[in-house]
Protein backbone atom coordinates (compact mmCIF):
# COMPACT_ATOMS: atom_id res chain seq x y z
CA UNK A 1 0.00 0.00 0.00
CA UNK A 2 0.92 3.49 -0.60
CA UNK A 3 0.30 6.70 1.47
CA UNK A 4 -2.64 7.62 -0.25
CA UNK A 5 -4.15 4.02 0.16
CA UNK A 6 -3.04 3.50 3.88
CA UNK A 7 -4.47 6.94 4.55
CA UNK A 8 -7.74 6.30 2.98
CA UNK A 9 -10.17 5.32 6.08
CA UNK A 10 -8.22 8.04 7.87
CA UNK A 11 -9.33 10.97 5.94
CA UNK A 12 -12.79 9.34 6.11
CA UNK A 13 -13.06 8.93 9.63
CA UNK A 14 -12.04 12.58 9.89
CA UNK A 15 -12.86 12.40 14.11
CA UNK A 16 -10.68 10.78 16.75
CA UNK A 17 -9.61 10.10 20.45
CA UNK A 18 -6.93 11.70 21.91
CA UNK A 19 -6.46 9.82 25.34
CA UNK A 20 -3.30 11.07 27.55
CA UNK A 21 -3.22 8.61 30.89
CA UNK A 22 -0.19 7.61 33.13
CA UNK A 23 1.14 8.16 36.65
CA UNK A 24 1.51 11.98 36.35
CA UNK A 25 -2.58 11.81 36.61
CA UNK A 26 -1.53 11.29 40.27
CA UNK A 27 0.28 14.70 40.97
CA UNK A 28 -2.82 15.93 38.44
CA UNK A 29 -0.96 18.63 37.45
CA UNK A 30 -0.16 17.98 33.90
CA UNK A 31 1.94 14.77 31.97
CA UNK A 32 5.03 17.10 32.27
CA UNK A 33 4.96 17.73 35.96
CA UNK A 34 8.31 15.52 36.00
CA UNK A 35 10.02 18.45 33.76
CA UNK A 36 8.49 21.08 34.84
CA UNK A 37 9.12 20.42 38.61
CA UNK A 38 12.51 18.62 38.09
CA UNK A 39 11.38 15.23 39.79
CA UNK A 40 13.77 12.44 39.98
CA UNK A 41 13.15 9.24 39.32
CA UNK A 42 12.82 8.71 43.11
CA UNK A 43 10.79 10.95 43.63
CA UNK A 44 8.26 10.07 40.95
CA UNK A 45 9.21 6.05 42.45
CA UNK A 46 6.02 6.92 44.76
CA UNK A 47 3.27 7.13 42.00
CA UNK A 48 4.17 4.28 40.75
CA UNK A 49 3.92 2.44 43.96
CA UNK A 50 0.25 3.61 44.44
CA UNK A 51 -1.06 3.77 40.75
CA UNK A 52 -3.94 1.79 40.69
CA UNK A 53 -7.39 3.27 39.04
CA UNK A 54 -9.88 1.36 40.34
CA UNK A 55 -12.68 3.10 38.28
CA UNK A 56 -10.61 2.41 34.97
CA UNK A 57 -13.12 1.06 32.66
CA UNK A 58 -12.21 1.35 29.10
CA UNK A 59 -15.53 0.47 27.66
CA UNK A 60 -17.25 3.33 28.86
CA UNK A 61 -14.13 5.67 27.13
CA UNK A 62 -14.81 3.76 24.29
CA UNK A 63 -18.57 4.18 24.35
CA UNK A 64 -17.74 7.94 24.94
CA UNK A 65 -16.10 8.22 21.82
CA UNK A 66 -18.55 6.52 19.71
CA UNK A 67 -21.13 8.54 21.05
CA UNK A 68 -18.89 11.83 20.58
CA UNK A 69 -18.78 10.68 16.31
CA UNK A 70 -14.82 9.68 17.04
CA UNK A 71 -13.81 6.90 14.51
CA UNK A 72 -10.76 6.41 16.43
CA UNK A 73 -8.63 6.51 19.13
CA UNK A 74 -5.21 7.08 20.30
CA UNK A 75 -3.70 6.15 23.42
CA UNK A 76 -0.16 6.96 25.28
CA UNK A 77 1.34 3.24 25.96
CA UNK A 78 4.38 5.07 27.22
CA UNK A 79 4.58 8.84 27.73
CA UNK A 80 8.17 11.10 28.46
CA UNK A 81 7.98 9.95 32.01
CA UNK A 82 9.08 6.48 30.62
CA UNK A 83 5.58 4.57 32.53
CA UNK A 84 4.45 1.94 30.00
CA UNK A 85 0.82 1.33 30.70
CA UNK A 86 1.84 -2.19 28.71
CA UNK A 87 3.02 -5.29 29.84
CA UNK A 88 6.32 -4.82 28.19
CA UNK A 89 9.42 -7.63 28.85
CA UNK A 90 11.57 -4.98 28.50
CA UNK A 91 11.11 -3.38 31.34
CA UNK A 92 10.17 -3.34 35.00
CA UNK A 93 8.19 0.14 35.22
CA UNK A 94 4.99 -0.71 33.41
CA UNK A 95 1.40 -1.11 34.89
CA UNK A 96 1.67 -4.37 35.37
CA UNK A 97 3.79 -3.98 38.04
CA UNK A 98 2.00 -1.22 39.71
CA UNK A 99 -0.90 -2.22 42.17
CA UNK A 100 -3.22 -2.14 39.17
CA UNK A 101 -1.52 -5.50 38.25
CA UNK A 102 -3.43 -4.80 34.61
CA UNK A 103 -2.18 -4.29 30.96
CA UNK A 104 -3.87 -1.86 30.56
CA UNK A 105 -3.18 -1.25 26.78
CA UNK A 106 -4.76 -4.56 26.00
CA UNK A 107 -7.92 -3.67 27.68
CA UNK A 108 -7.76 -0.64 25.78
CA UNK A 109 -6.94 -1.96 22.51
CA UNK A 110 -10.21 -4.80 23.20
CA UNK A 111 -12.61 -2.28 24.33
CA UNK A 112 -12.18 0.28 21.50
CA UNK A 113 -12.21 -2.48 19.17
CA UNK A 114 -15.28 -3.70 20.74
CA UNK A 115 -17.02 -0.58 19.98
CA UNK A 116 -16.22 -0.51 16.29
CA UNK A 117 -13.47 2.06 16.18
CA UNK A 118 -9.78 1.83 14.98
CA UNK A 119 -6.66 1.94 17.33
CA UNK A 120 -4.11 3.93 17.68
CA UNK A 121 -0.91 3.89 19.82
CA UNK A 122 0.67 7.35 21.02
CA UNK A 123 4.56 6.20 22.27
CA UNK A 124 6.97 8.56 23.15
CA UNK A 125 10.20 8.19 21.98
CA UNK A 126 11.34 10.41 24.56
CA UNK A 127 12.34 8.64 28.26
CA UNK A 128 12.77 10.82 31.50
CA UNK A 129 12.87 7.33 33.23
CA UNK A 130 15.20 5.36 31.29
CA UNK A 131 18.93 5.13 32.05
CA UNK A 132 20.58 5.44 28.86
CA UNK A 133 18.48 8.67 27.50
CA UNK A 134 20.24 11.53 28.23
CA UNK A 135 19.98 13.83 31.13
CA UNK A 136 22.46 16.73 31.63
CA UNK A 137 21.43 19.66 29.00
CA UNK A 138 18.91 18.03 27.50
CA UNK A 139 16.29 20.60 26.84
CA UNK A 140 13.27 19.18 28.43
CA UNK A 141 15.51 16.09 31.06
CA UNK A 142 13.74 16.67 34.77
CA UNK A 143 17.74 15.93 35.45
CA UNK A 144 18.73 18.75 32.83
CA UNK A 145 21.01 20.99 35.40
CA UNK A 146 21.24 18.16 38.30
CA UNK A 147 25.15 18.16 38.85
CA UNK A 148 24.93 14.69 39.54
CA UNK A 149 23.82 13.99 35.92
CA UNK A 150 26.86 15.86 34.45
CA UNK A 151 29.03 13.31 34.11
CA UNK A 152 26.92 10.00 33.69
CA UNK A 153 27.99 7.82 31.10
CA UNK A 154 25.17 6.53 28.93
CA UNK A 155 25.18 4.10 26.25
CA UNK A 156 22.25 5.56 23.60
CA UNK A 157 22.40 2.86 21.08
CA UNK A 158 20.74 0.41 24.25
CA UNK A 159 17.72 3.18 24.94
CA UNK A 160 17.34 2.60 21.07
CA UNK A 161 17.44 -1.43 21.08
CA UNK A 162 15.02 -0.64 24.10
CA UNK A 163 13.05 2.12 21.93
CA UNK A 164 12.91 -0.35 19.24
CA UNK A 165 12.06 -3.58 21.15
CA UNK A 166 9.15 -1.57 23.15
CA UNK A 167 7.85 -0.33 19.12
CA UNK A 168 8.44 -3.89 18.32
CA UNK A 169 6.28 -6.00 21.11
CA UNK A 170 3.86 -3.01 20.46
CA UNK A 171 3.17 -4.03 17.41
CA UNK A 172 2.68 -7.78 17.91
CA UNK A 173 1.03 -8.54 21.01
CA UNK A 174 -1.97 -6.63 20.72
CA UNK A 175 -3.40 -7.66 16.73
CA UNK A 176 -4.26 -4.93 13.85
CA UNK A 177 -3.09 -1.86 15.06
CA UNK A 178 -4.08 1.09 12.95
CA UNK A 179 -2.40 4.56 13.89
CA UNK A 180 1.40 4.76 15.50
CA UNK A 181 1.72 8.03 16.89
CA UNK A 182 5.42 8.84 17.88
CA UNK A 183 5.85 12.36 19.88
CA UNK A 184 8.46 13.83 19.77
CA UNK A 185 11.83 14.94 17.91
CA UNK A 186 14.11 17.94 18.93
CA UNK A 187 17.13 19.85 18.01
CA UNK A 188 19.12 17.13 17.23
CA UNK A 189 17.27 14.61 18.66
CA UNK A 190 15.39 13.69 15.34
CA UNK A 191 15.90 11.07 12.13
CA UNK A 192 18.41 8.56 12.14
CA UNK A 193 19.38 9.94 15.68
CA UNK A 194 16.50 7.28 16.48
CA UNK A 195 17.67 4.80 14.00
CA UNK A 196 14.20 6.11 12.47
CA UNK A 197 14.94 4.16 8.92
CA UNK A 198 15.53 1.22 10.92
CA UNK A 199 12.57 1.79 13.38
CA UNK A 200 9.88 2.26 10.26
CA UNK A 201 10.98 -0.85 8.37
CA UNK A 202 10.75 -3.34 11.63
CA UNK A 203 6.91 -1.38 11.81
CA UNK A 204 6.13 -2.04 8.25
CA UNK A 205 7.63 -5.38 8.20
CA UNK A 206 5.17 -6.42 11.48
CA UNK A 207 2.06 -3.51 10.42
CA UNK A 208 1.89 -2.76 6.78
CA UNK A 209 -0.87 -0.86 6.60
CA UNK A 210 -0.75 0.97 10.13
CA UNK A 211 -0.16 4.38 9.77
CA UNK A 212 2.02 6.67 11.08
CA UNK A 213 2.69 10.58 12.43
CA UNK A 214 5.49 12.85 11.00
CA UNK A 215 7.37 13.24 14.64
CA UNK A 216 10.33 10.92 13.56
CA UNK A 217 11.61 13.86 11.98
CA UNK A 218 12.45 14.43 8.21
CA UNK A 219 10.04 16.54 6.01
CA UNK A 220 6.50 15.21 4.96
CA UNK A 221 6.20 18.19 2.83
CA UNK A 222 9.69 17.08 0.72
CA UNK A 223 8.73 15.70 -2.77
CA UNK A 224 10.68 13.12 -2.10
CA UNK A 225 10.26 12.46 1.73
CA UNK A 226 12.52 10.06 4.01
CA UNK A 227 11.08 6.73 5.06
CA UNK A 228 10.26 7.71 8.35
CA UNK A 229 8.66 11.29 7.41
CA UNK A 230 5.28 10.19 8.54
CA UNK A 231 2.06 9.27 6.84
CA UNK A 232 -0.01 12.46 7.94
CA UNK A 233 1.58 15.80 9.55
CA UNK A 234 0.16 16.56 13.30
CA UNK A 235 -0.18 20.23 13.76
CA UNK A 236 -0.78 20.90 17.63
CA UNK A 237 -2.90 23.45 19.19
CA UNK A 238 -3.87 25.34 16.32
CA UNK A 239 -5.70 24.45 12.80
CA UNK A 240 -3.11 24.84 10.15
CA UNK A 241 -4.60 28.24 8.53
CA UNK A 242 -4.21 26.91 4.69
CA UNK A 243 -3.98 23.01 5.13
CA UNK A 244 -0.33 21.50 4.42
CA UNK A 245 0.71 21.13 1.31
CA UNK A 246 3.66 19.59 -0.11
CA UNK A 247 6.35 21.31 -2.12
CA UNK A 248 4.47 19.89 -5.53
CA UNK A 249 1.38 22.18 -3.96
CA UNK A 250 -0.46 18.42 -3.16
CA UNK A 251 -2.31 18.26 -0.50
CA UNK A 252 -1.06 16.08 2.69
CA UNK A 253 -2.87 14.20 5.02
CA UNK A 254 -2.88 15.89 8.63
CA UNK A 255 -4.31 15.85 11.73
CA UNK A 256 -4.83 18.61 14.31
CA UNK A 257 -4.60 17.13 17.88
CA UNK A 258 -6.36 19.71 20.36
CA UNK A 259 -6.92 19.59 24.21
CA UNK A 260 -10.24 20.15 25.44
CA UNK A 261 -8.40 22.54 28.83
CA UNK A 262 -4.78 23.39 28.29
CA UNK A 263 -3.63 20.32 29.56
CA UNK A 264 -2.89 16.85 27.84
CA UNK A 265 -2.29 14.63 31.42
CA UNK A 266 -4.82 15.13 33.66
CA UNK A 267 -4.69 18.60 35.58
CA UNK A 268 -6.99 19.08 38.61
CA UNK A 269 -7.35 22.84 38.67
CA UNK A 270 -7.39 23.18 34.77
CA UNK A 271 -10.83 24.25 34.66
CA UNK A 272 -10.49 26.40 30.95
CA UNK A 273 -12.35 23.93 28.56
CA UNK A 274 -13.50 25.00 25.31
CA UNK A 275 -17.33 24.71 24.59
CA UNK A 276 -18.88 22.58 22.24
CA UNK A 277 -19.46 24.72 19.74
CA UNK A 278 -15.48 25.77 19.59
CA UNK A 279 -15.19 21.97 18.62
CA UNK A 280 -17.74 21.59 16.88
CA UNK A 281 -16.42 24.36 14.62
CA UNK A 282 -12.83 23.61 14.98
CA UNK A 283 -13.81 20.31 13.70
CA UNK A 284 -15.51 21.45 10.35
CA UNK A 285 -12.40 23.92 10.16
CA UNK A 286 -9.94 20.93 9.90
CA UNK A 287 -12.44 19.15 7.43
CA UNK A 288 -12.95 22.36 5.65
CA UNK A 289 -8.92 22.22 5.00
CA UNK A 290 -8.97 18.33 4.57
CA UNK A 291 -7.66 17.60 7.95
CA UNK A 292 -8.28 15.40 10.63
CA UNK A 293 -9.25 16.50 14.10
CA UNK A 294 -7.88 14.44 17.36
CA UNK A 295 -9.41 15.63 20.19
CA UNK A 296 -7.95 14.75 23.39
CA UNK A 297 -8.92 13.77 26.94
CA UNK A 298 -7.37 12.95 29.96
CA UNK A 299 -8.62 10.92 32.54
CA UNK A 300 -7.79 11.42 36.22
CA UNK A 301 -5.74 8.51 38.75
CA UNK A 302 -8.66 6.82 39.42
CA UNK A 303 -9.18 6.47 35.45
CA UNK A 304 -12.10 8.72 34.95
CA UNK A 305 -12.38 11.12 32.10
CA UNK A 306 -13.50 14.33 33.43
CA UNK A 307 -16.63 15.28 33.24
CA UNK A 308 -16.47 18.39 31.83
CA UNK A 309 -14.80 16.78 28.85
CA UNK A 310 -17.38 14.21 29.37
CA UNK A 311 -19.91 16.79 28.42
CA UNK A 312 -18.38 18.28 25.82
CA UNK A 313 -17.98 15.05 23.98
CA UNK A 314 -21.66 14.20 24.48
CA UNK A 315 -22.86 17.90 22.83
CA UNK A 316 -20.54 17.51 20.04
CA UNK A 317 -22.07 13.75 19.52
CA UNK A 318 -25.42 15.31 19.60
CA UNK A 319 -24.36 17.78 16.41
CA UNK A 320 -22.75 14.94 14.94
CA UNK A 321 -25.82 12.20 15.12
CA UNK A 322 -27.47 14.85 13.05
CA UNK A 323 -24.78 16.37 10.94
CA UNK A 324 -21.94 14.08 10.76
CA UNK A 325 -22.61 12.95 6.86
CA UNK A 326 -20.34 16.46 6.43
CA UNK A 327 -17.77 15.78 8.62
CA UNK A 328 -17.13 11.94 7.16
CA UNK A 329 -16.06 11.07 3.84
CA UNK A 330 -15.47 15.26 3.63
CA UNK A 331 -12.94 17.51 2.31
CA UNK A 332 -12.58 20.83 1.20
CA UNK A 333 -14.53 22.33 -1.27
CA UNK A 334 -13.12 24.39 -4.56
CA UNK A 335 -15.19 27.46 -3.73
CA UNK A 336 -13.76 30.50 -1.19
CA UNK A 337 -14.76 30.35 2.65
CA UNK A 338 -18.08 32.20 2.52
CA UNK A 339 -18.85 35.15 4.69
CA UNK A 340 -21.32 33.65 6.98
CA UNK A 341 -19.02 30.14 7.70
CA UNK A 342 -17.42 27.45 5.99
CA UNK A 343 -17.98 24.79 3.34
CA UNK A 344 -17.37 20.88 3.33
CA UNK A 345 -18.14 18.55 0.51
CA UNK A 346 -18.40 15.36 -0.84
CA UNK A 347 -18.54 14.57 -4.24
CA UNK A 348 -22.11 17.06 -5.53
CA UNK A 349 -23.07 17.19 -2.05
CA UNK A 350 -21.79 20.25 -0.61
CA UNK A 351 -22.44 21.85 3.01
CA UNK A 352 -23.06 24.82 3.74
CA UNK A 353 -21.96 25.14 7.85
CA UNK A 354 -23.60 28.38 8.68
CA UNK A 355 -21.97 30.06 11.54
CA UNK A 356 -23.40 33.58 11.18
CA UNK A 357 -27.45 33.99 10.94
CA UNK A 358 -27.08 37.08 9.70
CA UNK A 359 -30.34 38.70 8.22
CA UNK A 360 -32.55 37.44 5.12
CA UNK A 361 -31.68 34.94 3.05
CA UNK A 362 -27.67 33.10 2.99
CA UNK A 363 -26.23 34.26 -0.10
CA UNK A 364 -23.92 31.58 -1.30
CA UNK A 365 -21.45 33.41 -4.03
CA UNK A 366 -20.67 31.60 -7.37
CA UNK A 367 -23.72 28.90 -7.01
CA UNK A 368 -26.68 30.12 -9.17
CA UNK A 369 -28.33 27.55 -11.54
CA UNK A 370 -25.88 24.95 -9.59
CA UNK A 371 -27.90 23.95 -6.80
CA UNK A 372 -30.66 20.68 -7.91
CA UNK A 373 -32.08 21.20 -4.33
CA UNK A 374 -31.31 22.61 -0.52
CA UNK A 375 -31.91 20.69 2.65
CA UNK A 376 -31.52 21.42 6.04
CA UNK A 377 -29.17 18.19 7.07
CA UNK A 378 -29.98 17.81 11.09
CA UNK A 379 -34.26 16.80 9.54
CA UNK A 380 -33.87 16.76 6.02
CA UNK A 381 -36.52 19.71 5.74
CA UNK A 382 -36.16 21.43 1.98
CA UNK A 383 -35.21 25.13 1.88
CA UNK A 384 -36.38 27.34 -1.03
CA UNK A 385 -34.18 28.59 -3.49
CA UNK A 386 -35.16 31.96 -4.63
CA UNK A 387 -33.61 35.24 -5.46
CA UNK A 388 -35.27 37.90 -3.82
CA UNK A 389 -36.95 41.26 -4.95
CA UNK A 390 -35.21 43.62 -6.01
CA UNK A 391 -31.86 41.46 -6.11
CA UNK A 392 -31.02 43.16 -9.67
CA UNK A 393 -29.81 46.26 -8.13
CA UNK A 394 -26.85 44.24 -5.65
CA UNK A 395 -24.03 43.75 -7.08
CA UNK A 396 -22.33 40.22 -7.58
CA UNK A 397 -25.58 38.44 -8.30
CA UNK A 398 -24.65 37.60 -11.54
CA UNK A 399 -23.02 34.23 -10.15
CA UNK A 400 -24.91 33.63 -6.62
CA UNK A 401 -27.40 31.85 -5.48
CA UNK A 402 -29.81 32.54 -2.25
CA UNK A 403 -31.30 30.33 0.06
CA UNK A 404 -33.83 31.36 2.61
CA UNK A 405 -33.94 30.49 6.34
CA UNK A 406 -36.88 31.06 8.37
CA UNK A 407 -36.68 33.00 11.62
CA UNK A 408 -34.19 35.27 12.85
CA UNK A 409 -31.80 32.74 14.65
CA UNK A 410 -30.19 30.21 13.51
CA UNK A 411 -31.96 26.42 14.48
CA UNK A 412 -28.53 25.41 15.78
CA UNK A 413 -26.45 27.93 17.25
CA UNK A 414 -23.24 25.65 17.07
CA UNK A 415 -23.33 25.08 13.38
CA UNK A 416 -26.19 24.93 11.34
CA UNK A 417 -25.84 22.20 8.42
CA UNK A 418 -27.68 23.08 4.98
CA UNK A 419 -27.12 20.27 2.32
CA UNK A 420 -26.78 21.57 -0.92
CA UNK A 421 -27.59 18.65 -3.77
CA UNK A 422 -25.30 20.13 -6.72
CA UNK A 423 -26.09 19.87 -10.21
CA UNK A 424 -24.01 17.03 -12.12
CA UNK A 425 -21.29 19.06 -14.18
O1 LIG B 1 5.31 16.80 25.01
C1 LIG B 1 4.17 16.26 24.38
C2 LIG B 1 2.93 16.61 25.13
O2 LIG B 1 3.02 16.14 26.44
C3 LIG B 1 1.74 15.98 24.42
O3 LIG B 1 1.87 14.56 24.42
C4 LIG B 1 1.67 16.53 23.00
C5 LIG B 1 0.51 15.90 22.23
O4 LIG B 1 0.73 16.02 20.87
N1 LIG B 1 2.92 16.23 22.30
C6 LIG B 1 4.11 16.73 22.93
C7 LIG B 1 4.20 18.23 22.82
O5 LIG B 1 4.32 18.55 21.47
Amino acid sequence: MNRKERTKWFLDDRFGMFIHWGLYAIPARGEWVRSVEKISNEDYEKYFEEFNPSHFNPKEWARAAKAAGQKYAVLTTKHHDGFCLFDSKLTDYKATNTPAKRDLIKEYVEAFREEGLKVGFYYSIIDWHHENYPAFGDRNHPMRDNENFRKKQINFDQYLEYMHGQVRELLTNYGKIDIMWFDFSYDDMTGEKWKATELIQMIRDIQPDIIIDNRLGGNIKSSNPEIYAGDFYSPEQIVPPGGILDENGEQVPWEACITLNDNWGYHSKDKNYKSPKQVIRTLVECVSKNGNLLLNVGPDARGIIPQESLGILQEVGNWMQRNGESIYRCKAAKLPKPEWGRYTQNGNKLYAHVFDRGIGPIYFAGLKDKIKKARLLADGSELKIETPWMAEQYSDIESGAFINLEGARLPDENDTVIELELVED
